[in-house]
């Protein structure tokens, strides 16, 4: 995945702001009550999809729980209302709550996903925004498929807010958990990568950082696909792609050839791009959170199976020898450290590791100077401040720090 930078220049905290969105992801919530949690939370449910929020007397624990249904929503993703670490992750059917996934959030704020048909987080593991924890069913003490979700604090089950703005009991809501994904590209062919925000919406859009300008628009995916871009057709320009979780399907799309569906990987795993072999073209692959388990395909479907990385990391991948090849990596949310894997042409096997930038950014790779090895990068949730390791010009690079704040901050 040549995923290259952009031109610029070393915009130090340029801000590329004043476009006519509403925050749909976080950060904003709550200017809301006293009585308004501090976690900003969003809908236990992907961006855009419309549920029905049910209580009733004698509802357990507490009649602030919400019972959330829809149309056909047996084994329907449930995601995480927002950042926080895994305390429960129940995945055997016994007691009243049946498989479910209780996360905390700080400030002794928790969440609780119940009744789970499938559970794909483990115990202690570092969620984002919107992560997939589990699938909508009807296990424990459960009469249909529902997902019954609760919002803690101090122990207790507290009136929910979604938002900033508090909840109304027996009422339809469309899930505003639209997190926007942090990455770098090569678009337009020059060798280097250009940072990108892709934003969720029901046409989801590729932004494409452009100095001075308004970002450059590519439109591709829909609100519940994670995007993952590569160089499908090997003509040395990256072309649109995503992941859509639910369903383990990659699409990509190639001016002139058309769409191609790949279904592979399970519930659960995160997707990478890069060109395996070295013969010009990405490939897809997966990552296990749950196993630190890559699964890469080969073009004639062939699977290579890497073990790195545990589930509070993210998987990466980048050519970062500059040997034609692209490798895998992991990044460690909790101390901002990447672990890289290469091959030399021996086989022997190397790691090595590389602290960039604060706890809980997201990793970003792409080649800031068109050297053809793949450089690292961090994209800080709280300030959408894009942070790129040796991103400045030749020759004064090295060691050296480039910053942009490009997209919309999460909560
Ligand atoms: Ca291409
Ligand atoms: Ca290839
Ligand atoms: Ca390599
Ligand atoms: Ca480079």
């Amino acid at each position: 995945m040549r995923a290259r930078t952009w031109w610029a220049a070393v915009a130090a905290g340029l801000m590329v702001g004043a476009w006519p969105f509403v925050a749909p992801g976080g950060g904003q919530a709550s200017s809301a009550a006293a009585a308004a949690p501090q976690t900003a939370y969003q809908m236990p449910f992907m961006c855009g999809q419309n549920w029905r929020g049910t209580t009733r007397s004698g509802h357990s624990p507490s009649t602030l729980s919400i019972d959330w249904n829809r149309t056909a929503d047996k084994g329907m993703p449930v995601v995480s209302s927002a950042a926080g670490t895994v305390i429960t992750a129940q995945k055997t059917d016994k007691g009243g709550y049946g498989k479910f996934v209780l996360i905390d959030h700080g400030n002794k704020e928790r969440t609780r996903y119940a009744h789970l048909a499938s559970v794909t987080v483990v115990a202690g593991q570092a969620v984002e925004q919107s992560d997939l924890l589990g699938t909508v069913g009807s296990t424990g003490n459960s009469s249909g498929d529902h997902l019954h979700y609760e919002q803690i604090a101090s122990g207790k089950v507290v009136q929910p807010y979604f938002a900033g703005v508090k909840f109304t009991f027996n009422t339809n809501k469309v899930s505003t958990n639209c997190v926007e994904v942090p990455l770098a590209a090569d678009w337009y062919g020059y060798g280097k990568s250009r940072i990108t925000i892709y934003r969720r919406a029901t046409k989801s859009e590729f932004l494409i950082y452009s100095p001075g300008k308004d970002p450059a628009v590519r439109r591709y995916g829909t609100a519940s696909d994670d995007p993952l871009v590569g160089d499908w057709d090997g003509d040395g320009t990256v072309n649109v792609g995503v992941y859509t979780p639910a369903t383990s399907t990659f699409t990509s799309y190639v001016y002139k050839q058309g769409t191609t569906k790949i279904t592979f990987g399970k519930i659960g795993d995160k997707p990478v791009a890069g060109d395996w072999d070295g013969d010009g073209k990405d490939e897809v692959g997966v990552w296990t959170p749950s196993t630190g388990e890559f699964r890469l395909r080969a073009a004639n479907g062939a699977v290579t199976s890497i073990k790195l990385g545990d589930s509070n990391d993210l998987p990466v991948a980048g050519d970062w020898d500059g040997d034609g090849k692209d490798d895998v990596g992991v990044f460690d949310r909790r101390s901002a450290t990447f672990t890289l894997r290469k091959v030399d042409n021996e086989g022997m096997v190397w790691l090595g590791q590389v602290q960039h930038g604060a706890a809980n950014s997201m990793p970003v790779t792409g080649d800031w100077e068109a050297d053809g090895r793949t450089d690292l990068g961090v994209w800080v949730q709280a300030t959408a401040e894009f942070n790129l390791r040796n991103g400045g010009p030749a020759p004064t690079n090295a060691r050296r720090s480039v910053k942009t704040i490009f997209g919309l901050n999460r909560g």
